[in-house]
């Protein structure tokens, strides 16, 4: 759960990598494979697996700011390895509500990519290896994903005031998918994506 913050001071956090996590976080947001129904292309082999666990699929824990322009919200996500099918463990993805705030992520440890795209249509995969950092523009709607073996451990910043808009990936999915391919990842198109984008507003 998040608690909002309407004051804040100067700070410093410490990454704690064998517990995988962060000192003092504001929150912590786990999420397992019920929270990504209709994401995964074999849907069979997607409920099979629900129907023996509801797994976790990554984690975040966050520094929290005032939700306001001119601050910062930062923190950790931890995707962990697996797969359903030939897919990739992945978070949801999401624009930003306010479409044009961007974000930096740098990678930690482990080894991924992250698939963007914006309403326009333009799209984006970019590996994801330690030390490499990655700048997401406004417009870009996110999703990281994990095509490595161990957890893919990433630092983000974003605009305290960007906000998160699920609901159209929900909906619709990105444009690309990332499957697995004589054991390496592969670029692919989405087979299920259909039309033009319908950017919704809504949350
Ligand atoms: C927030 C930032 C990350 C994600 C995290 C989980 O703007 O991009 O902290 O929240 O990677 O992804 P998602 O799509 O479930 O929020
Ligand atoms: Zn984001």
């Amino acid at each position: 759960m998040k608690k909002k913050k309407n004051k804040i001071m100067p700070f410093t956090f410490k990454i704690d990598f064998t517990n995988r996590t962060l000192s003092n976080p504001d929150s912590h947001i786990i999420r397992k494979l019920s929270s990504m129904k209709g994401q995964y292309l074999d849907q069979s082999i997607y409920n099979g697996m629900l129907k023996k666990e509801d797994t976790v699929l990554y984690e975040v824990y966050e520094k929290l700011a005032p939700e306001i322009e001119g601050e910062l919200i930062q923190g950790l996500s931890i995707v962990h390895p697996g797969k359903v099918g030939r897919e990739y463990f992945m978070t949801k993805g999401h624009f930003h509500s306010v479409l044009e705030t961007a974000e930096l992520y740098f990678c930690l440890k482990g080894q991924g990519y992250m698939i963007m795209e914006t309403p326009e249509g333009d799209w984006s995969a970019e590996e994801l290896v330690p030390y490499t950092a990655l700048y997401v523009p406004g417009r870009w709607a996110h999703r990281s994903i994990n095509v490595g073996s161990e957890d893919l451990l990433m630092l983000f910043v974003y605009p305290a005031h960007a906000g998160h808009n699920y609901v159209t990936i929900e909906t619709k999915g990105f444009r690309k998918l990332i499957v697995e391919e004589n054991s390496n990842p592969k670029l692919i198109d989405n087979p299920r994506w259909k039309g033009k984008n319908e950017f919704k507003t809504s949350q």
